[in-house]
């Protein structure tokens, strides 16, 4: 009986709906490389991650994995294990150096290349227009997401990206994480532009406002509709379909609690609500009125039009869930966001620690938080079709590990089964509407601000000898799962 129960859990491709896509994430910046080759730009990211103290190791992505060279032989990797489709970015500095103006033609041809390979071995691109590598020469002009000129800039280079690419590709998103952008960026200061709110402000360089995420969230929500609205119009007839990727913890009340319970949804609010609600609703959550005040900019009743139902998917990148609980004083002083939500999100509660952690201090494993974030999902927005844009564990970069234990990754094995497993029940058994799922991510990479202390990869990179890449065990168990059966 038991052995009968364990194998009903061994899922494969064939467990899931037909035409359910396959595939793994990427981004320019922590892939590509080749940062001063063929005309490109500098990016918020090359600036910051010079900044002594923002990168765990100190390093740059000035090299990264070298995608921009090495991508046929990325693609083997991908083809190898019978993914479907792969996910990655266009760096906006590649297409236009200075934000703006002149087009950069080098640019555009080394993602020709690229799109060329994916679709000539059978890969479907899906591509991001930005995840996080904003032009330098915008920052400068006009402090970029924090002026609403970048709605004007940023969907001339997307449309430039839709004429050149769009006969191709059938799959875009605009934004990836923006709440992490406004967060990390604009509150933290973790993350470029690396700018503080008040309280915190000794440690950043610069930032004085505790309304700046907010306002930096209101461009990117604005540029998202205006584009989407541009795609859906004017490139009809390319037949693609265009989303956003948004981060999403999922919150478990710290104990059953009303409190606890309320803060949990707050959490929520101000997290995924905050461009779930915009997108679906035509307005921010009401929570998110009600606390922020006349810090949170207010939407014109034509851009609230334009924003309700601007996306034909919502993409999801789900990696972790917390414990929430009102937040306590001390947390308030420090932190403004924290203390406009009113809710305090940790991995444990007192008793318990919530799951397993992987390496990053942030990422324990929950398996079933993922299929609580479907149900929530298809609950409050009326089951959009959702693409999980990225979930994926790391492991620690640690030179003392020979690459023969560090390929052996049951851990990530487990994570993706076990995740994947309650994406199914979703599906099967509650009736959400998924059609694909992208493990973060092909290779390890440069992860931001760990730099290369962190590896999420199911293929190792040998950072000591020439990049070269090696397939862990994950890659074996993705290759059993997608290989068809018959
Ligand atoms: C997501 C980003 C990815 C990737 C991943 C891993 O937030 O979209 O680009 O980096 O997180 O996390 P990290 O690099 O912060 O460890």
């Amino acid at each position: 009986n038991h052995m009968k129960k364990c194998m009903s859990k061994t899922i494969n491709r064939e467990s899931f709906p037909k035409g359910f896509v396959f595939g793994t994430a990427a981004a320019a910046f922590q892939y590509e490389g080749a940062v001063k080759e063929d005309g490109r730009g500098p990016s918020v990211w090359d600036t910051f991650s010079r900044i002594p103290g923002k990168i765990a190791d100190g390093s740059n992505a000035d090299v990264a994995v070298d995608q921009y060279h090495r991508y046929e032989e990325d693609i083997e990797l991908m083809k190898d294990m019978g993914m479907d489709a792969y996910r990655f970015s266009i760096s906006w500095s590649r297409i236009f150096p200075n934000g703006s103006g002149q087009i950069n033609h080098a640019g555009i041809d080394h993602y020709n290349k690229l799109i060329n390979a994916l679709l000539s071995k059978g890969v479907e691109p899906y591509v991001t227009l930005y995840h996080w590598d904003l032009p330098q020469a915008l920052e400068d002009k006009y402090k970029g997401w924090l002026s609403p000129t970048i709605i004007r800039d940023f969907s001339t280079y997307a449309e430039t990206c839709f004429e050149k690419f769009g006969d191709r590709v059938k799959h875009w998103i605009t934004f990836n994480e923006p709440h992490n952008v406004a967060l990390m960026g604009y509150d933290l200061g973790f993350d470029a532009p690396g700018r503080c709110s008040i309280l915190l402000h000794q440690l950043c360089k610069e930032g004085n406002s505790a309304t700046e995420p907010y306002i930096v969230a209101h461009n990117m929500l604005l540029s998202h509709a205006l584009v989407a609205d541009l795609y859906r119009k004017k490139y009809k007839k390319q037949g693609g379909s265009i989303g956003i990727s948004l981060d999403v913890i999922w919150s478990e009340p710290a104990t059953n609690s009303a409190e606890n319970s309320a803060a949990a949804q707050r959490a929520l609010d101000f997290q995924f609500g905050w461009f779930m609600d915009p997108l679906f609703f035509g307005d921010y959550p009401k929570s998110m009125r009600r606390r922020v005040g006349s810090r949170l900019p207010k939407f014109s009743k034509s851009q609230s039009a334009l924003l309700k139902g601007s996306l034909d998917f919502v993409g999801i990148n789900h990696y972790t869930t917390y414990y929430a609980t009102p937040s306590p004083n001390i947390t308030n002083l420090l932190h403004d966001y924290i203390a406009d939500s009113d809710a305090l999100t940790l991995p444990f509660n007192g008793t318990n620690i919530i799951g397993d952690r992987a390496n990053s201090i942030w990422l324990y494993i929950v398996p079933q938080g993922m299929r609580s974030v479907m149900n929530y999902i298809r609950e409050k927005y009326g089951n959009p079709l959702v693409i999980i844009t990225e979930n994926g564990m790391d492991d620690p970069n640690d030179p003392l590990i020979p690459i023969e234990d560090a390929l052996k990754d049951e851990k990530r094995i487990r994570y993706h089964n076990d995740y994947l497993s309650n994406l199914l029940a979703s599906i099967n058994e509650d009736g959400c509407n998924v059609k694909g799922y992208f493990a973060w991510s092909l290779l390890d990479n440069w992860e931001w601000t760990s730099g290369y202390t962190s590896r999420f990869g199911l293929y190792f990179i040998d950072y000591k000898d020439n990049l070269k890449r090696y397939p862990k065990d994950s890659v074996k168990w993705f290759k059993n799962f997608l290989k068809p059966t018959q």
